[in-house]
């Protein structure tokens, strides 16, 4: 087959912008064949392009015959160009169509396909996600990356305009920060290093000298529980401020919330159409429960937890059956809780460490961190951890470390959220687990 050249073709409009009103006119469009719907002399091509579909008609008498010829050889998900009349069209989608006077075919596509692009017939994720560029041309599948766009513009102009900067840490790095995670080494020329957990130690080292900075990057978890929520690359958002305690970073972050949800449900309406989702803007403040009250709670469902233990997923599942929506859990075990978490000053045993809840799902923890170097040491022992390892952040404390405080947001899960997705690999472009490297 012929392959056409785009040459000086340049496209005049997308598939959304091409109304009623321009009948007559004529235009360039490019996308790709979606569907292919054939009356005999009558033959209709559905060219998608990044803002919606487009109707191009076919009929054998009103076209010229190589036009005609060229339409007879197109599959599904090759990649043309259109130049032709609009149409008013009232049974088309949108209401009008395209008639061609010339077709480019820029590049076929193998047959079949291993995917239905319409999505008719339901394919398993795994077989989606081998195919996942050909998955993405899926109007739904793209609706999920709009929302993660627009819910990003959102996070970013709410921290700036809260006077927070944007930074960027090293994702080499030489030591753990999130003891219960794995890492990922890394051979760094003549040494080991590893792919960083999170920010931690550089988001707060950076709130001695920025005060409010925040990062929205990739971390890498070496995760072996192979579940709807964990990946081993997930992106996190994450804050830092000085002079602050974990009160104020958690009001922050339910600021930034219902801020995201507002946006997304003002911004992306015919996205969360398409995935048939409502975002309800949450009230804020969020409801605050403590680790003890939730202990309390599971007792009164049957489900008992000692003092100081984490709560098992089975647990959180009730939990989210009796708060169905954004709570926080405040006040855990400072032994439940990463080295860097304040323990509270009139209660040691309890810290200033809290979670960002959504139903059952974990959205986000963070608190009020140590800034005093000794106390610090003395955690990094109680976990095992050697203060070698942590020499270099250690010396930060001797430059006049700020009380500070922080968070971290999974950004995966927050676009579950808000696209109502289950599995967080359908919301990552090319999600990485333990069983899954490419594509
Ligand atoms: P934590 O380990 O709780 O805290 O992570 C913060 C948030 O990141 C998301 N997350 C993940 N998402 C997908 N896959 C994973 N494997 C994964 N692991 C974590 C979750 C989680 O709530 N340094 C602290 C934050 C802080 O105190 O500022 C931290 O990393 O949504």
């Amino acid at each position: 087959m012929k392959i056409d050249k785009l040459g000086a073709w340049r496209r005049s409009h997308y598939s959304a912008d091409i109304s009623p009103e321009l009948d007559g006119q004529e235009v360039i469009v490019f996308g790709w064949v979606q569907e292919i719907r054939d009356l005999g002399g009558l033959r209709f091509v559905i060219l998608q392009d990044k803002n919606g579909q487009l109707q191009i008609t076919i009929h054998k008498n009103k076209v010229v015959a190589e036009v005609v010829e060229k339409a007879k050889t197109l599959q599904k998900q090759y990649s043309i160009g259109v130049k032709g009349k609009v149409k008013t069209m009232k049974n088309a989608p949108g209401g009008v169509e395209i008639v061609p006077n010339e077709l480019r075919i820029f590049s076929v596509s193998e047959q079949p396909l291993p995917l239905d692009i319409t999505g008719r017939t339901k394919a398993e994720i795994d077989v989606r996600l081998d195919a996942r560029v050909l998955d993405l041309r899926r109007e739904e599948n793209q609706a999920i990356f709009r929302i993660q766009h627009a819910a990003l513009q959102a996070v970013r102009a709410f921290l700036s305009k809260q006077g927070f900067m944007e930074v960027f840490t090293p994702r080499i790095i030489v030591s753990a920060t999130e003891g219960g995670a794995a890492l990922f080494p890394v051979a760094y020329f003549t040494r080991e290093a590893f792919l960083a957990q999170s920010p931690q130690l550089y988001k707060e080292q950076l709130s001695l000298d920025f005060e409010k900075v925040f990062e929205i990057g990739p971390f890498f978890r070496a995760e072996e529980s192979h579940t709807r929520r964990h990946l081993s690359e997930f992106i996190s958002v994450d804050i830092e401020q000085a002079f602050a305690n974990a009160e104020d970073v958690m009001n922050v972050l339910e600021e930034l919330i219902h801020d995201v949800c507002k946006y997304v449900a003002d911004n992306c309406k015919r996205e969360l159409e398409l995935l048939g989702h409502k975002i309800v803007v949450p009230e804020i403040p969020f409801k605050r429960l403590t680790y003890r009250e939730i202990l309390e709670e599971l007792e009164n469902e049957k489900i008992h937890i000692n003092w100081g233990e984490d709560i098992p997923t089975a647990a959180y599942r009730v939990l989210g059956k009796l708060h169905p929506y954004y709570y926080f859990i405040t006040d855990w075990p400072t032994k439940a809780k990463a080295f860097y978490i304040k323990p509270n000053d009139d209660n040691p045993e309890l810290s200033e460490g809290f979670d960002l809840m959504w139903h059952w799902v974990e959205l986000s923890s963070g608190g009020a961190r140590i800034h005093d170097k000794e106390l610090l040491m003395k955690r990094l022992a109680e976990q095992g951890l050697s203060t070698e390892s942590f020499k270099t952040h250690l010396a930060t404390f001797d430059y006049g470390m700020p009380p500070h405080a922080g968070w971290g947001l999974g950004l995966a899960r927050m676009v579950m959220v808000l696209t109502g997705v289950k599995n967080i690999r359908e919301v990552v472009l090319f999600p990485r687990d333990q069983f899954r490297l490419t594509p």
